[in-house]
């Protein structure tokens, strides 16, 4: 998918005239803005895309390491295992918004990896007595039901393109599949340790439809594996600047992606489609940065209706939804939309996302 630049589809002098009476005292989160969960300093840093450090994004009781995910609210989730919590987030702001999932609801202990489904569901993992997925409402945050029970050590849990789970066992090193409606087990995805696969942690799936995987250990790398078989592809990135890599994240557009490094305390990016090493995105204590855990990246909210690109389709639909006041023309977060959220939106469309 690609963003591109829509400026022709609205008159500058009329965009000019909006944007007037934007000042404000903060500036507002862009899509492809990248936030780095910092473990010394408790709170989220803002980087842009260019990389670019833009100050401390979000404070709160954050302890503990941290996995960052967008909710189907569009809002900011940020993952807590030292609290067993999760906190939610105006993700255009910054402003926190309290307790989403409160500490230790539904059992949680030592949380390491959520996702949120199709279902309407917000999958955790945690260790507890015995390690386990468990299963919220991912409009309330209340405890439903224990989904599985996970493999030793579960970290980063994920959707498939089959629409099932996927849940990453660090020291068994393999990622376990589970079906998404009953919970029970599909055995092993990816069987990662034959070809060293080490103490992966993070998965994401990415543009092109295949699993990518943190290896740390000795190997340090970014490995690909076929999104519908599990199939070992290649080592798709690996930098001597990365050392045991924790997350990883697409840019919107899927061109970039971010790697943090819990050793390095380092954030590197690679290009997305090649995995040839771009740059060293921020560097150890740029900005006062300490120990670099969860990514996020600011996705293209100007992309209204969800086709995966902004084209004028996404303006009308938004005009329609302003119109109507529905809670997705609130692009502001503020709660409520007014014209303020008419502004924001155009200010996003008229950058291309
Ligand atoms: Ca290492
Ligand atoms: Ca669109
Ligand atoms: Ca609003």
């Amino acid at each position: 998918m690609r963003y591109g630049r829509f400026n022709l589809l609205m008159p500058r002098s009329l965009a000019c005239l909006l944007l007037a009476g934007t000042a404000s005292s903060h500036t507002p989160a862009l899509a492809g803005d990248v936030l780095i969960a910092d473990g010394t300093a408790h709170h989220l840093a803002r980087f842009s895309a260019d990389g670019d450090s833009i100050g401390t994004f979000a404070t709160g009781a954050l302890a503990g390491r941290n996995a960052l995910a967008y909710g189907p609210d569009r809002r900011l989730y940020v993952l807590d295992s030292a609290n067993n919590a999760v906190l939610r987030y105006n993700a255009i702001t910054g402003e926190y918004l309290g307790e989403f999932v409160t500490p230790g609801s539904g059992g949680l202990s030592d949380p390491r990896g959520m996702v949120f489904a199709p279902d309407g569901k917000l999958y955790i993992t945690g260790q507890a007595a015995s390690a386990k997925v468990a299963r919220f409402d991912a409009q309330t945050g209340a405890f439903e039901s224990v989904f599985a029970l996970a493999p030793p050590f579960p970290r980063d849990i994920a959707i498939g393109p089959d629409g099932n789970i996927y849940v990453i066992c660090e020291i068994c090193q393999d990622v376990i599949r589970f079906n998404i409606t009953t919970g029970a087990s599909m055995g092993r995805f990816v069987d990662v340790a034959p070809d060293g696969c080490q103490k992966p942690y993070a998965m994401e799936f990415g543009p092109d439809g295949h699993l990518y995987i943190t290896s740390s250990g000795t190997e340090d790398a970014i490995r690909r594996y076929n999104g519908n078989t599990g199939a070992f592809i290649n080592v798709f990135a690996d930098h001597p600047l990365m050392d045991d890599p924790f997350d990883l994240k697409f840019s919107p557009d899927g061109s970039t992606l971010y790697v943090s490094c819990q050793t390095s305390k380092n954030v590197v990016a690679f290009d997305g489609s090649t995995g040839a090493f771009l740059s060293e995105f921020a560097s150890p204590g740029e900005a006062g940065l300490g120990q670099t855990w969860g990514l996020a990246v600011m996705p293209c909210f100007s992309d209204h209706d969800g086709s995966g690109f902004v084209d004028l389709d996404d303006f009308i639909a938004y005009v329609h939804d302003f119109e109507e006041g529905t809670d997705n023309a609130d692009f502001d977060q503020s709660g409520f939309v007014d014209l303020d959220d008419f502004i924001a939106f155009v200010h996003a469309f008229e950058n291309g996302c």
